[in-house]
């Protein structure tokens, strides 16, 4: 929108890493280069919008200072799926999570939905008027969920303060949801290395992406927004359509190939998608089960959409790694995975191939140290494990993990033999017995 003239707009970045404001914004004045990597890629470009750097954990008194501000017209969101503390089974706040509860006992708030709250319950005493809470982050109903969270929070304050800031919420808020895509990976010391070839310059805060991008988001804005669509992103009353094609399609491919990757040592989700029998796993997972349980938004064609997914993902110049995909797999499984699981088996067919995924997520927590998990639930997922561990075991104490599955789920038949199947492959015949596998069935 800068480029395109509009001055008026400007953001203020908050992050919990001190280390990414200390050392890579602040002392470059916010600036940091977009550098696209693959085919089609336009070249590095220093994006000037973050007018501020602001570290959540070193100075949460600030934000909350500024999303109750009058200038403050917009907060938006991407803080990956643990940032929301939330149950996933019923799309509530967890008030025993020990973050959340600090926040509720009046510390200078630490979590993004306290920080949002109390910023929002400064702008009623200072007149700052309407805003817009939009989530960016990979949950289904991402806009509605954010605002049941944030009044969630308010309603756990004492009462008179919590009616009055719930009230101000009805009257002053809107939560509209959004889908974003663009693959992402860590930025490298090798790509800082890169950049600074390309730029002349040395950028701390470079980020590389795919040239694809893609923001879809509910027109429902408080208090003004930039022309967005100006700049592409596509404003509509569907997004729901969207986000589920998104979770259900490319995220879901990406956890699959993400954990059959670890499986078999590849480092990089390009390298486990060069792998026939996996793309040929995941491609079937979209076409026979993720996509007939979807309603596509209108003028999206379903097949292209999954052949566009696997070329995405065979980007080799992304260094997208598996370890990365593959992290918080508690905190995705049942957004990205269930969902099919349950579609497939309500249309009375066999959800073959998203079990497989489920499979291998299960044999990634099992075979790996609990030190190398990397999940907010790792301790949890490593107790809950048996001690002997075989298909036989470890699927259904697995199945038992209620952050995941919840009973009706981990208690169908069909879906536990199916995930026994797949668990005995990989852990007998490893990667290469399920090459076979898939490439017979
Ligand atoms: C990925 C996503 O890390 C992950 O779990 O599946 O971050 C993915 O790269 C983005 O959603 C793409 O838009």
């Amino acid at each position: 929108m800068l480029a395109a003239g509009d001055p008026q707009w400007g953001i203020v970045g908050v992050t919990q890493r001190s280390a990414t404001v200390a050392r890579q914004l602040a002392p470059q004045d916010g600036l940091f280069t977009v550098a696209e990597r693959g085919e089609g890629a336009a070249p590095a470009r220093v994006v000037s919008s973050i007018v501020e750097a602001v570290s959540g954990r070193d100075n949460p008194e600030l934000v909350v200072e500024r999303i109750g501000a009058a200038a403050t017209k917009i907060v938006t969101l991407t803080i990956t799926e643990k940032g929301y503390r939330f149950n996933p089974q019923t799309r509530t706040l967890d008030l025993d999570d020990p973050e959340t509860s600090a926040d509720l006992e009046g510390r200078p708030p630490r979590t993004a939905v306290g920080q949002i709250a109390r910023g929002l319950q400064r702008r009623a005493p200072a007149g700052a008027g309407p805003i817009t809470v939009v989530s960016c982050d990979n949950l289904p109903g991402n806009g509605e969920l954010t605002g049941i969270l944030v009044r969630n929070f308010a309603a756990a304050l004492p009462a008179g303060e919590g009616d009055e800031l719930l009230a101000w919420i009805d009257r002053n808020a809107t939560f509209p949801s959004t889908m974003v895509d663009r693959m992402v990976p860590a930025t490298t010391d090798a790509d800082l290395a890169a950049v600074e070839r390309e730029l002349g310059l040395r950028d701390e805060a470079a980020v590389v992406a795919e040239p694809f991008k893609q923001w879809v988001i509910e027109d429902n804005f408080a208090a003004g927004r930039p022309r967005w669509e100006d700049a592409g992103a596509l404003f509509t009353t569907d997004v729901a359509a969207w986000e589920s094609a998104k979770l259900r399609l490319l995220n879901a491919s990406h956890s699959m190939l993400a954990y059959l990757g670890l499986a078999a040592g590849k480092e990089t989700i390009s390298d486990a998608v060069g792998v026939d029998a996996f793309r040929t796993a995941c491609r079937r997972m979209m076409l026979d089960e993720a996509l007939p349980s979807i309603a596509l938004p209108a003028g999206l064609d379903g097949e292209q959409y999954c052949e566009e997914v696997l070329r995405r993902f065979a980007n080799s110049a992304l260094g997208h790694t598996t370890a990365k995909v593959g992290s918080d797999g508690s905190q995705k499984i049942g957004l990205r995975l269930l969902p099919t699981i349950r579609g497939t088996i309500d249309a009375g067919r066999e959800p073959r191939w998203v079990s497989l995924a489920v499979a291998s997520w299960m044999h990634h927590v099992t075979t790996t140290l609990e030190t190398d998990l990397n999940d907010p639930l790792a301790q949890e997922l490593q107790a809950a494990l048996p001690t002997t561990q075989s298909a036989d075991t470890v699927v259904p104490a697995l199945l038992g993990f209620r952050s995941v599955f919840d009973p009706d789920l981990a208690e169908h038949s069909r879906f536990r033999e199916l995930l026994l199947h797949w668990y005995r492959i990989l852990e007998t015949d490893g990667p290469d017995g399920l090459g076979n596998e898939i490439n017979h069935v």
